[in-house]
């Protein structure tokens, strides 16, 4: 069965702007919508990767992250720590986090690949090219994230990284744009045989461009569903989406399909 990571972004603009204990509250409460939802993990995050986005000092990173994913972990809930730091990700495997997801794949932070061997947890590696603000450029997108996600596994291995612990990831939106998305998607089985993939299109520009000019926001939901089952037929290891309730009916229609409705006989 397909993998969901439940986006929980603590950035400041994320959360009410109330007290610190209020705003944890918050988080730990959106937690809670999205496991009941049915989230495998939450993907906890504190510094945002979009387009025109400023770097967050690690420290102010952790001051967002730590407390979220320490109060997730002792109540149980599987925590994944998305951050380009080494330290962050560091410190928030010793909270109980279990997988760290780099946006990076390691290349920001020469520690991460570190970390990732010595914590021995599961590390997504994303295709990254110099980050979301980065100019796309590619003649053949799908062959050459490919050949360098092959690379980049190579290079980690040899930092000590076990090829079991990796999970890739195409970078949708990463110095590239809605045609490269889409062809990555398209071409998503040719990825799956490196590793385990995952998939995070949730609420991206490219999926906006599907509806009519400023939609809001909760309008690409749907299509992230529908992306999401896609992926899953396409052999995807997870996704990585903020609407967990719609991903989850979305994949539990695929898991059907799959299997001719096996429980379905009465
Ligand atoms: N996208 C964002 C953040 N983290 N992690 C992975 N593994 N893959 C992604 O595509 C990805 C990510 C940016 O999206 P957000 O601002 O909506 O969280």
């Amino acid at each position: 069965m397909t993998a969901i990571l439940g986006v929980l972004n603590v950035t400041p603009d994320s959360f009410s702007d109330g007290g610190r204990w209020e705003r944890l509250d918050d988080a730990v409460a959106h937690a809670r919508r999205l496991r009941d939802a049915g989230a495998d993990w939450i993907d906890v995050g504190g510094e945002s990767t979009r387009p025109g986005a400023v770097a967050v000092d690690p420290d102010e990173e952790q001051d967002r992250v730590l407390p979220v994913v320490r109060a997730l972990t002792q109540a149980g809930t599987p925590v994944s720590i998305d951050t380009r730091n080494a330290s962050t990700a560091r410190a928030a495997v010793e909270e109980g986090a279990t997988i760290i997801n780099d946006v990076s794949g390691g290349l920001y932070d020469p520690e991460m690949a570190v970390v990732a061997a010595e914590t021995g947890v599961r590390f997504v590696v994303m295709h990254w090219r110099g980050g979301a603000d980065a100019t796309p450029d590619y003649a053949d997108v799908v062959t050459e994230v490919r050949e360098e996600l092959k690379a980049r596994i190579a290079e980690l291995i040899v930092f000590g990284v076990r090829p079991e612990q990796i999970i890739i990831d195409p970078g949708l939106g990463f110095a590239k744009n809605a045609h490269h998305n889409w062809e990555l998607l398209r071409g998503l089985d040719r990825l799956t045989p490196l590793a385990p993939v995952l998939v995070g299109a949730s609420r991206k520009r490219f999926i906006g461009r599907l509806l009519p000019p400023n939609a809001p926001l909760g309008k690409r939901d749907a299509p992230t569903a529908t992306i999401s089952a896609l992926a899953a037929a396409s052999g995807a290891w997870g996704v990585r989406v903020h609407d967990v309730a719609a991903t989850r009916l979305a994949l539990d229609v695929w898991d059907h399909w799959r299997t001719g409705g096996a429980d379905d006989r009465d």
